[in-house]
């Protein structure tokens, strides 16, 4: 079955101001340089590439009050949200390339007053190793990209929670946490206190991964947008090492291409990043090409006769 997509923009957004590791900077032309714009084109989906967004350089400091560049992280954001709520406006898809995933609230902040604009229903699937729900009391590192999910939810400094203009851009029911493996003692707690559905490896392990999509994407409907947030490091270390904080134990290549070919099947999807990639500790851009190789199956890309 052929399947129709909206017009895609790639957006690169090229910082690791809310990581731990230098080099997610480089992540948009590493994936540029996989493939990415021909894959799509490949799928035949109409692309446009509008190059990297320019925001402020990385100081590389030590955590104040418990984060680390909370205003260039802001500024990154703010950045962000324009250039996909702008895509969105238009009508085309925004593929957000970053850049580490503190880059996901401004995306999401975007994507989320789109939908409250047009009416639409929002459902974030959040495909990651961590559960990114940390605040400044509770967080290990001050790293920001540990934060975006409970920033989404109102939980978090002003600057990051009312990026959008109103708290929260989200409830957490519309987010399903898909992956996970690692999450800080405190983290923990406000995970369920918030009550955020988290599929974690162990659950994936007990039932499946068919039966996590199945649950993951249930009650999707014609006035859903569908936004997937696509952490690299989501995928097991053995087959994506590029990324800056590896947990063993993640999801194969059979398990997270069955993920997209689901997630495709659904016909919702409406934006899309991918974070997280750190071409400086890749081998030969293998993770870049394997995350190409995974979005051409969001795209609809299966063997035999489904595409
Ligand atoms: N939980 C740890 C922290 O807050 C590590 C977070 C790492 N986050 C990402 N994105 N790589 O998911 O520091
Ligand atoms: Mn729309
Ligand atoms: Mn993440
Ligand atoms: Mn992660």
């Amino acid at each position: 079955m052929s399947q129709r997509y909206p017009p895609v923009t790639i957006i690169g957004a090229p910082t690791d101001i809310g990581a731990g590791h230098r080099g997610a900077r480089l992540g948009p032309d590493a994936l540029r340089i996989a493939g990415l714009h021909e894959a799509l084109v490949g799928r035949s989906v109409d692309v446009i590439d509008r190059g990297n967004l320019v925001g402020p350089q990385n100081p590389w400091l030590d955590a104040v009050d418990g984060y680390r560049h909370l205003a260039e992280v802001a500024e990154w954001n703010r950045i962000v949200m324009e250039a996909v709520y702008a895509e969105l406006s238009i009508g085309r898809m925004p593929v957000m390339l970053g850049g580490d995933h503190c880059l996901g609230l401004g995306s999401i902040t975007g994507v989320a007053r789109h939908c409250r604009e047009t009416g639409k229903k929002l459902r974030v699937l959040w495909l990651d190793a961590h559960a990114d729900f940390n605040t400044s009391q509770v967080t290990p590192s001050g790293n920001i990209h540990g934060m975006p999910v409970a920033c989404l939810c109102g939980l978090g400094p002003q600057p990051l929670t009312h990026l959008g203009g109103d708290a929260p851009a989200i409830t957490p029911d519309v987010v399903k946490q898909i992956g996970i493996r690692s999450v800080d003692p405190g983290e923990k707690q406000l995970i369920k206190e918030y009550g955020l559905d988290v599929y974690d490896m162990r659950y994936i392990d007990e039932v499946g991964m068919r039966r996590v999509m199945e649950e993951a994407l249930e009650g999707l409907d014609e006035n859903t947008h569908l936004h997937v947030s696509f952490d690299v490091d989501f995928l097991d270390p053995l087959i994506a090492p590029g990324v800056g904080t590896t947990v063993p134990g993640g999801p194969n290549y059979r398990e997270a291409s069955l993920v997209m070919e689901m997630i495709a099947d659904t016909g919702r999807m409406a934006s899309l990043d991918i974070v997280e990639l750190n071409p400086v500790l890749d081998t030969k851009n293998a993770t870049g090409l394997l995350a190409v190789d995974l979005v051409e199956s969001l795209f609809g890309k299966s063997t035999l006769m489904r595409d």
